[in-house]
């Protein structure tokens, strides 16, 4: 406890600190230190209130979430917060929380379980439980709902999101805002308090009163909609209603039961491996701990097309000033008119300031000349995805940056070794691979060269970070992570229609199974001629006789190539909304006619197999190549950037859960049907299978030695 929790004493009022680095989190030794600091403040007389603060950043940041899965697995038994909250609640003293940063989960339960909480004006609640695919396990949905009114507690467990100091003032879940010194303040008004009747949270039932049962429908709806495929959010929903049909303890009971039928879920384990995987792709094995980030002060781009564009208004958004070339002024202007719009559009809406749009675009200089380049601290390539004119491009580029700028192409599938290979400096060369809307997207893949030296991947990981991305280290080969496993996903796609399924029922089967969107609707989006370039320009390293699907090159001969033509593998009106294309199903059947190809009836369990088990095995191939470094990147790829459900943990993940000798098993159905050409599944499949191992266990930089 003495490390933990300290208690000190301030005249009349002791004071708790808990010292639990970085985030002070719940973990064993934290709740039995405050406990015991509790009983020892209560039993001397000379204490006439009690203040509780953290140290360091912040409050508390809520459990330790490393607990959660050591209490699944069975190494620990549950622990329960609840009798330890009612003991400082039953205090006989007043307890006053002081609370800057964050007091998130399990923190702000510990703050409602004090009779008083003051805050720093900084500060945020929250209960971000559901985005862990749990809910409030220490009688949150309880207390919340008693301080903040049902409505805005059944928002706050719901989408998860922290609300700010100001607000906790005006819902009555937090009492004053301290300005100035936060200690100083709690105890100020501890000394105020002291003596007077304290305010239990338990027993406060005004704000539970008259609750119409069209409230918690509402919500359901709302849940079911905005959180497609989640469970979390509608426990948390069953949580609060029980608080207003129930007394306080049985409440305790209905949630205590959803939060442990939440813990054990298959959602919870998606969502937490995506916390810390999140965080640990941030870690790069092997890159030396003293390696340094370049400072990036000013940017500039080749391009002011949808990716160009996109890329400007990030490093505009993270206040970086960047210079945006194009060759022709009609592109350039076109280019620049659909960054205006973009920020127009959010200052319509009310998320950003006519003063911040302002000083955004002042920040992007718009030219047809490389002027300023030789000021850039990077510059990053957004051209066509055309290996000669990004050749001609970096030979330019290597003439004109000055000395330790980074050259990044954003590429999308090309070799980055090549690009490099026409500068006289490849040390300097990465890839940045931003995602399309990437004004929008989250996911940016940096791709290492071979001669990209340590600084320049420290670097751009480190940009992503300042531009609000979550950036994942890549190597170099076709299509990187993202790319190449999209490739047996999309051609499973395609021959599935061929074969004898929809369009529309491979969209819905994917969807239902929780992409974002279906295979087939995002080709239609992306635009069907950018595969048919990359097609043409891959087509001498395509294995003769391979089956290689047949309908999107004829698509792209008749000129559609999707949303942008208004027809594709489906047909869009002027809205963009989609209808069912009776002309390409007719294409579709004459094609596989002519080619042979057997029709029959597919179902959907066949279509998610064969899309879904189609990434994983290229996953594992990723993976034992090198190209990923741990699956987690795999599956932090997929879902900030293909859409994959981040409930399900992303498809390594997947792989994980459903079991990999199941998967294999499957995999090796599909190998017999359609050929080891398209479906021999990857060695480190077989060996993760045959070891009874999971992807989650494999270590690459373990495998290879010291
Ligand atoms: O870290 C940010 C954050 O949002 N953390 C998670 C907050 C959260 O989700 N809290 C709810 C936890 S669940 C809960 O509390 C359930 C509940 O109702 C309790 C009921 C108990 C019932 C008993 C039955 C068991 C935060 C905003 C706090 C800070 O962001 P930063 O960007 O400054 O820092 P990060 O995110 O890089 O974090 C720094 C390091 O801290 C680790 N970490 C953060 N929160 C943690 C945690 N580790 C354990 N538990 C937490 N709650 C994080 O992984 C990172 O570690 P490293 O190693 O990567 O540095």
């Amino acid at each position: 406890m003495a490390e933990l929790v300290r208690l000190s004493h301030h005249g009349d009022v002791a004071v708790i600190t808990i010292d639990n680095p970085p985030v002070n989190a719940l973990s064993p030794g934290v709740p039995e230190g405050i406990e015991s600091a509790m009983q020892q403040a209560v039993a001397d007389p000379q204490v006439r209130a009690v203040v509780i603060i953290g140290a360091g950043s912040t409050f508390i940041a809520g459990a330790d979430i490393r607990e959660f899965g050591k209490i699944v697995s069975g190494e620990r038994p549950k622990l329960t917060l609840l009798p330890f909250l009612l003991a400082i609640e039953d205090s006989p003293k007043p307890v006053i929380m002081a609370i800057h940063g964050q007091a998130l989960g399990g923190g702000l339960e510990v703050a409602m379980a004090g009779h008083y909480r003051v805050l720093a004006p900084k500060a945020q609640v929250g209960q971000p439980e559901v985005k862990l695919g749990i809910i409030p396990g220490a009688a949150g949905t309880q207390r919340l709902p008693r301080l903040a009114g049902v409505p805005k507690a059944l928002e706050m467990c719901t989408d998860g999101n922290p609300i700010k100091a100001q607000e906790a003032v005006a819902l009555g879940i937090a009492d004053k805002i301290i300005d100035g010194d936060l200690l100083e303040g709690a105890v100020s008004f501890a000394r105020e308090v002291a003596g007077k009747p304290a305010p239990k949270t338990r027993e406060r039932n005004e704000k539970l009163q008259a609750v119409s049962p069209a409230l918690f429908q509402a919500a359901r709806a709302q849940a079911r909609q905005k959180s497609r495929g989640l469970h979390a959010p509608l426990a948390a929903i069953d949580a609060i209603e029980a608080s207003t049909k129930l007394d306080f303890a049985a409440g305790c009971e209905e949630e205590a039961r959803l939060f442990n039928e939440c813990l054990f879920s298959t959602e919870a384990q998606a969502l937490i491996h995506l916390f810390f995987g999140e965080r640990a792709v941030a870690k790069i094995p092997g890159l030396p701990k003293d390696v340094k980030p370049l400072d990036i002060r000013r940017a500039a781009i080749i391009g002011a097309g949808t990716m160009g564009g996109g890329i400007a208004m990030n490093y505009a958004n993270a206040g970086i000033p960047v210079i945006v070339k194009e060759v022709k002024q009609e592109a350039l202007d076109r280019g620049v008119g659909i960054i205006r719009n973009n920020y127009a559009k959010t200052v319509a809406k009310g998320r950003l300031t006519q003063e911040a749009m302002d000083q955004r675009m002042a920040l992007i200089a718009p030219q047809l000349t490389y002027d300023g380049f030789d000021h850039a601290d990077i510059i990053t390539e957004a051209a066509f995805e055309n290996m000669a004119l990004k050749k001609q491009i970096f030979a330019e580029l290597d003439k004109i940056a000055k000395p330790g700028a980074i050259l990044a192409t954003n590429t999308s599938t090309l070799d980055i070794d090549e690009i490099a290979a026409v500068t006289s400096r490849p040390a300097m060369v990465v890839g940045t691979h931003f995602f399309s809307p990437a004004n929008v997207m989250k996911l940016l893949e940096v791709v290492r060269g071979k001669a990209s030296s340590p600084e320049v991947i420290a670097t751009a990981m480190a940009l992503g970070k300042k531009l609000g991305k979550i950036a994942v280290l890549a190597g170099n080969c076709h299509g990187f992570i993202g790319n190449r496993m999209l490739e047996p996903y999309f051609r499973e796609a395609q021959f599935l229609v061929e074969e004898g399924a929809s369009v529309e029922q491979v969209n819905q089967a994917m969807y239902d199974f929780g992409m974002a969107m279906g295979p087939l609707a995002v080709d239609d989006l992306a635009g069907l001629d950018i595969g048919w370039l990359i097609r043409k320009a891959r087509a001498a390293h395509i294995k003769p006789g391979l089956r290689v699907p047949l309908v999107a090159d004829k698509l792209c001969e008749q000129g559609r190539f999707g949303q942008k033509t208004g027809r594709a593998w489906s047909k869009y009106d002027q809205n963009r909304t989609q209808s069912p294309d009776p002309e390409t199903a007719a294409l579709i059947e004459s094609t596989a006619h002519a080619a042979g190809i057997e029709r029959r009836q597919i179902s959907n369990e066949e279509i998610v197999d064969r899309c879904v088990y189609g990434l994983i095995n290229e996953g594992a191939r990723i993976l034992e190549d090198g190209i990923a470094q741990r699956a987690v990147d795999i599956d932090i790829t997929y879902i900030y950037g293909y859409g994959f459900p981040a409930w399900r943990g992303g498809p390594m993940f997947y792989a994980d859960t459903v079991g990999l000798p199941k998967v294999l098993a499957r995999i090796e159905e599909f190998e017999k049907k359609h050929g080891s050409d398209l479906w021999a599944p990857a060695p480190l499949l077989k060996q993760l299978a045959a070891d009874g191992k999971k992807f989650k266990d494999f270590d690459k930089s373990k495998e290879a030695g010291p």
